[in-house]
């Protein structure tokens, strides 16, 4: 017997029975956008197990959606068999195929643009379309999933040897980056790809949607240091650039990263400089001139800068000049820009999530 019917052979003993591929397409999908949304929050090496899995799952999908593709060609391909809930199952198949594809051009390290967005932000563009899709396509043609279809010592065999072989494929995958050099190869383990040189014009300026505020004049410039402390105060720009410096890795969700020095007044020294902390002082929070915001630990956030130099010059507008928040270890969404508030707070800032999306409208 070949090689090749061998494998065949271990494939077919691998394929789930219909009704558990489609319940396992629809729940890796949710498990995808889960730990794709989730990833975006982290930014320390710890939790590289969760880009893994991310990685592992959409092999996964790949192996799914074939012996599903390979049941239902003829669903698609015969036009006599066309109904109206084909056109939902071809969106759906587009949207999957989309997300695959940058993906895996993603980790190869293709860097292509469209305008200012990078592939991993087409990526999770699809990635984002396609829960509702495969939620519609699902209920268009609910089957519910009976016992037999996840006998349970199959299944986990099953499973199991999917994931492995998910992960195994992208530590091939790496390999294959290394050997032929690629951008894919310089990837942090958070997948963003690096933007060398120093200062303003060695990285993107990137915000969010509508955030983009008037240059601020550093004359008229003061921030504001107020909440749980003794004696609030109003700094200068010129206050503000107290000579602290720390070298911290800027990451962005949308797929870069850039290791800068920057400059600026250490966060606890902030602090200091509005007299006593309430005993009740948990969090602080940077608010920015557009009311993009966020909140760090106390603890946390007195180790953190407040930067008004990068690389040795004076912060540009687009950077959030006068001042913007260095929180490392943090992903770049959390460096608040242009901050003109810090305050000290009893309460976690749930809104602070809702916020930094819609921040800039008005
Ligand atoms: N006020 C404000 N701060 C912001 C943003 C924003 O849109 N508004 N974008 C964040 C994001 S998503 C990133 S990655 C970093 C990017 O910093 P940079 O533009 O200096 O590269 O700023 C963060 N700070
Ligand atoms: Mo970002």
């Amino acid at each position: 017997m070949g090689v090749r019917s061998r494998t065949g052979e271990a494939l077919d003993r691998l394929e789930p029975p219909p009704r558990a591929v489609d319940w396992s397409l629809f729940a890796f999908v949710v498990a995808e956008a889960t730990t794709g949304l989730v990833s975006f929050t982290v930014g320390v090496p710890e939790g590289w197990p969760l880009f893994w899995l991310h990685r592992a799952l959409g092999v996964g999908i790949v192996a799914l959606l074939a012996w599903k593709l390979a049941r239902v060609r003829s669903r698609l391909t015969d036009p006599t068999l066309w109904q109206r809930s084909t056109a939902l199952s071809v969106l759906t198949l587009v949207a999957a195929l989309g997300a695959l594809a940058t993906g895996t051009a993603w980790v190869f390290g293709l860097d292509v643009r469209v305008s200012y967005w990078t592939l991993l932000s087409v990526h999770v563009g699809f990635g984002l379309a396609l829960v509702p899709l495969v939620a519609a396509h699902a209920a268009t043609r609910f089957r519910v999933p009976r016992r037999v279809d996840f006998e349970r010592r199959r299944t986990a065999v099953r499973y199991t040897v999917l994931l492995a072989a998910g992960g195994a494929t992208y530590r091939l995958q790496q390999s294959v980056n290394d050997a032929l050099d690629t951008a894919g190869s310089d990837r942090r383990f958070t997948g963003s790809q690096p933007r060398e040189g120093a200062g303003n014009a060695a990285f993107p300026i990137t915000s969010w949607v509508a955030d983009d505020p008037d240059p601020i004049d550093r004359n008229e410039y003061r921030l504001r240091v107020e909440g749980l402390v003794s004696e609030p105060v109003e700094l200068t720009a010129d206050e503000l650039a107290a000579g602290h410096e720390t070298e911290a890795l800027l990451d962005c969700t949308s797929g870069w990263y850039t290791v800068q020095e920057w400059d600026g007044i250490r966060v606890g020294d902030l602090l200091d400089a509005a007299g006593e902390l309430d005993d009740d002082a948990a969090y602080v929070r940077f608010t920015s001139v557009t009311g993009y915001r966020w909140s760090l630990p106390i603890e946390e956030a007195e180790k953190a800068l407040l930067a008004t130099r990068v690389g040795g010059e004076r912060l540009s507008h687009g950077h959030g000049a006068p001042a913007r928040l260095v929180a490392p270890d943090r992903r770049g969404f959390q460096w608040v820009k242009w901050v003109t508030r810090v305050e000290v707070r009893a309460e976690y800032d749930l809104g602070q999530w809702v916020v930094t999306l819609v921040s800039g409208f008005e």
